[in-house]
């Protein structure tokens, strides 16, 4: 067996991969991949092609997660895995996520090619869904991966009437065998990802070390009046639904602004989804749908928001003179709090490559904050241009890709060491 040489990234082949996965994405709405999609599909398969181009052995789990994995020379140790997401918001970025599983991609690569055989083996992860898809629901293969994708998730269904069960078939899973995605034997999850915020490129700092991810809560709300014309439907007789909806969007502004400043905690609140029914500039709309993502580093903040909301989409309605027909949990995930030993390794990591590193708290989910609930989980942030996430502008330079993934590289070798 050849000496094995130091692992090394290769940081223009690490580029290359981030760009060419960039090229999958809906035709002049760039850049889309959505789960579940044949894009996304796509997407997929360039990713397995590399994971086997790497020499790594590759699976779907029974949560549609792609798993490539490396052996190690003790056999029966937990692995060591690596990942974050491949699938995008509508119109999104070509970083969110994707950076996560080249750069693990990458490493495991180097690992390979230096002829090192680590103790632990090494995973890289692909993790199904973390952006809300279809279903309303997100972090669907990490849920898995915890035993927290349940059976009410599973029959969840999109627009189309598509369950999420047949969706989860269609990319490899096993909703019948859900349960066999359970992780129980790793030692480690690190998720490279963009900060999504102005914080690293601000201070010039090319490495963000993790110290706890938000709790996001999503919940749909949707009102029912009466269409009617609007030429002709008296004011004062009009069940409108969207003022409701309006009336209802203004007092979560109100109330997220008088949370955030009452520093007790992290807190932001917002509704990126407002739909009218049935949309015509002369109709009344009768039917409105909300959706409110409540993010906290503090569950108790939530709660006390999520109480607020309830109450105030009552009063609304009764405003309106329309009935609130529905006021749904879509999903809710807890805060994580990343584990102190990666965290002082990757610090370590980031000192040995010769890059200066600061504690971050994010305010974007992420897998990481459902693999804590199995192993000890950790992230490395690296700088984006402006902060801009979830928006074709999302960029980070091939230097800061190529230290974050230099630095997993590092945090990975040495975790091998430190670790059982
Ligand atoms: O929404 C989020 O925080 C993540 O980017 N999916
Ligand atoms: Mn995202
Ligand atoms: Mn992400």
């Amino acid at each position: 067996m050849a000496t094995p040489q130091k692992a090394d990234i290769d940081a223009a082949r690490l580029w290359d991969d981030l760009i060419a996965l960039g090229t999958i994405t809906e035709p002049g709405k760039p850049y889309t991949r959505r789960s579940f999609t044949p894009l996304f599909q796509e997407g997929r398969d360039f990713l397995r092609g590399r994971l086997e181009a790497a020499g790594l052995a590759v699976r779907i789990d029974a949560a549609g997660n792609l798993i490539g994995r490396l052996e190690g020379s003790e056999p029966g140790l937990p692995a060591i895995a690596m990942g974050s997401h491949s699938d995008t918001v509508p119109a999104g970025g070509r970083f969110d996520g994707i950076a996560g599983v080249i750069a693990a991609i990458e490493v495991a690569r180097a690992i390979r090619e230096s002829g090192t055989l680590l103790r632990h083996p090494v995973e890289v992860i692909d993790c199904l869904a973390e952006e809300p898809s279809a279903f309303g629901l997100s972090c669907i293969g990490s849920r898995g991966m915890v035993a927290k994708l349940d059976d009410a998730m599973l029959a969840m269904t999109d627009a189309d009437g598509r369950v999420l069960a047949d969706a989860l078939r269609a990319v490899g899973g096993d909703p019948e065998r859900i349960a066999e995605a359970q992780r129980d034997d790793l030692a480690a999850f690190l998720e490279l990802h963009i900060e999504q915020g102005p914080v690293l490129e601000a201070e010039r700092i090319p490495i963000g070390v993790v110290t706890a991810i938000v709790g996001i809560r999503r919940i749909e709300i949707r009102f029912e009046g009466q269409a009617a014309h609007a030429g002709t439907a008296p004011m004062h007789l009009r069940r409108d639904a969207a003022y409701a909806g309006a009336l209802t969007l203004a007092r979560i502004r109100e109330r997220a602004e008088a949370l955030a400043a009452a520093g007790e905690g992290y807190f932001v609140a917002t509704v990126g989804i407002m739909e009218v029914w049935p949309g015509g500039s002369n109709v009344v709309p009768g039917r409105c749908r909300i959706v409110v993502d409540i993010r906290s580093s503090d569950p108790a903040l939530t709660d006390r928001f999520a109480a607020g909301l309830d109450a105030d989409s009552r009063a609304a309605a009764d405003m309106a003179k329309v009935e609130r027909a529905e006021f749904a949990i879509l999903s809710d995930g807890v805060p994580a709090v990343c584990d102190p030993l990666l965290r002082e390794t990757i610090r370590d990591a980031a000192d040995a490559c010769g890059q200066a590193a600061i504690d971050i708290a994010s305010g974007a989910g992420h897998d990481a904050a459902f693999m804590a609930a199995v192993c000890p989980a950790a992230m490395i942030f690296i700088p984006c241009l402006r902060g801009m996430s979830h928006t074709p502008e999302e960029y980070s330079t091939p230097e800061e890709l190529a230290a974050g993934t230099a630095v997993l590289l590092e945090t990975v070798l040495r975790l091998d060491e430190r670790l059982d």
